[in-house]
């Protein structure tokens, strides 16, 4: 019977537990004049991230630096466990990477999707995607969010 209810509250604080992001730090290129970057990097803190920022004159060399697709490129870069993130990528993804230790290179979200984070105009929100990338700028959807 004890066993029973430790495995049961195991399995609850391990369902509604958040994940937490807590001390996990990352470094952020962007530029000085980038509204959407600080935006964002609020995100980022809120979510628990330990944020240090570098305003840059361009984010371009730290993309090839970090293995970043041309292609996939956005506003900012960052670098987390060795993983580089580049654009308005949710904290959620993020963390889910790092937690998972998978094999890639890192995550993007191309461009600036309205209703990402740190993108929010108003209510409107677009559909867009979390691509997984490798170093061999292999891209797959890692998660979809739909417009709203
Ligand atoms: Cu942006």
């Amino acid at each position: 019977m004890r066993n029973i209810l430790q495995i049961a509250l195991a399995t609850v604080l391990t369902t509604t537990l958040p994940l937490s992001a807590a001390g996990i730090k990352m470094q952020v290129y962007k530029t000085a004049t980038c509204g959407c970057c600080a935006k964002w990097v609020e995100h980022l803190k809120a979510n628990g991230f330990d944020v240090t920022v570098e305003n840059v004159p361009s984010t371009a060399p730290y993309r090839a630096k970090h293995g970043v697709p041309e292609k996939l490129g956005s506003c900012h870069t960052g670098v987390v466990n060795g993983y580089a993130v580049e654009g308005h990528v949710p904290a959620r993804e993020i963390l889910r990477l790092v937690k998972s230790g998978a094999k890639a290179k890192g995550l993007a979200v191309p461009g600036m999707p309205m209703g990402s984070p740190g993108m929010e105009v108003g209510d409107r929100v677009d559909a867009y995607s979390v691509l997984l990338f490798d170093a061999a700028g292999n891209a797959s959807v890692y998660q979809s969010y739909p417009a709203k």
